[in-house]
């Protein structure tokens, strides 16, 4: 088959600039209403997928070259180790659906396991990072259609223009980490009706570990996760007309060890008045908002959470560190 990489679709029509438009211009108002109620809320928190605008897809990009940050090296590292394993089992697969595809780096150690593969689907929220990432990809496997479809993974609900075939769905990176489990729960029911009876899924998630090991990955020495953080402040003075200093904010991560999950907060530094599309909101020195978890997983914990959820685990792999699992699971 021809190279071909389609333009970018949404869930429900195919792109035209007016469609383009019409999308950017929702994005950005569900942008305001998160932002506007998240600040007026205690505590505050804004939800994690904000973070990735064009720039904090590309600063995560360098989180994931970082020595402190392990999971992303661990998981090619597994993935170049076991991918003629994986291939075993999901060798028959037609149509690979990937769930905050990022950069596809990954993604392309899987396809070059998998001759069969007709179809390729990345689903990611930061657009412009996605049409590029999609071309790349699409250069490095001239036989594969790419299906770039740009919204919210936990939202989608059709595959439009997806070929019939057996799909498999690929969840890299411990993505899933950043939901709740009981929202992760729901993910994944949703995504059980979305690729369908026979399909498989292949899901990386980050291991519990020593605090020693977790902490500096999310507040690294150079501050680059810090820098990750401080751009939610930032796009919100570009895109909702916003105020922030954002040298009176400081990065704070920190390990819950009751919900098993790094917390990353946004501390304020200062007493303070910030404001965001008109509206005040004022801050007292140590006040904080809550911009992302990362929950961590026992291989059981992980497991069950997949059975609750409708999925069969069939085989878990870790690396010799213990330190990342990837998660091969099937639908009956
Ligand atoms: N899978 C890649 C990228 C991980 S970063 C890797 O392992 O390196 C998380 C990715 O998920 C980002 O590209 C981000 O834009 C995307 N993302 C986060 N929340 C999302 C959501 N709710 N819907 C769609 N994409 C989302
Ligand atoms: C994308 N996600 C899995 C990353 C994580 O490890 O939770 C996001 C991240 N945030 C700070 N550092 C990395």
């Amino acid at each position: 088959m021809a190279s071909d990489i389609s333009s970018l679709l949404t869930e429900d029509r195919p792109s035209t600039s007016a469609a383009n438009r019409a999308r950017r211009a929702a994005e950005v108002a569900s942008f305001a209403e998160a932002v506007l109620d998240g600040l007026a809320r205690r505590p505050r928190s804004i939800p994690s997928r904000f973070l990735y605008d064009a720039a904090g897809s590309a600063l995560f990009e360098e989180i994931t070259k970082l020595k402190e940050y392990y999971p992303t090296r661990t998981e090619t590292k597994m993935l170049e180790t076991f991918g003629a394993e994986i291939a075993e089992h999901v060798g028959h697969a037609v149509i690979l659906v990937e769930f905050g595809s990022g950069s596809s780096r990954k993604t392309s150690l899987l396809i070059d396991g998998l001759p069969g593969l007709d179809t390729y689907i990345p689903i990611d929220v930061s657009e412009d990072f996605l049409v590029e990432a999609a071309k790349r990809l699409s250069r490095k496997h001239p036989g594969l259609t790419v299906r770039p479809l740009v919204g919210d993974f936990t939202r989608t609900r059709t595959l439009i223009g997806a070929p019939r075939g057996a799909k498999l769905g690929f969840f890299s990176g411990s993505t899933i980490g950043n939901l709740t489990q009981e929202e992760a729960k729901t993910f994944l029911e949703n995504a059980a009706r979305l690729l369908g009876q026979g399909s498989t899924f292949l899901v990386g998630v980050d291991l519990k570990k020593s605090l020693n090991v977790l902490i500096p990955a999310y507040d690294d020495e150079d501050g680059v996760t810090a820098a990750f953080s401080l751009n939610l402040l930032s796009r919100i003075n570009r895109e909702l007309d916003g105020d922030f200093d954002t040298t009176t904010f400081a990065h704070v991560a920190l390990y819950n060890a009751d919900k098993g999950r790094i917390e990353i907060y946004l501390k304020s530094l200062i007493d303070q008045k910030v404001h965001v599309l008109g509206r005040s909101f004022s801050f007292a020195k140590g006040e904080h908002i809550h911009t992302e978890n990362s929950h961590k997983y026992s291989v059981s914990e992980f497991q069950d959470l997949a059975r609750s959820s409708g999925w069969m685990p069939v085989t878990a792999w870790t690396d010799e560190d213990d330190l990342f699992s990837l998660h091969l699971l099937r639908l009956a």
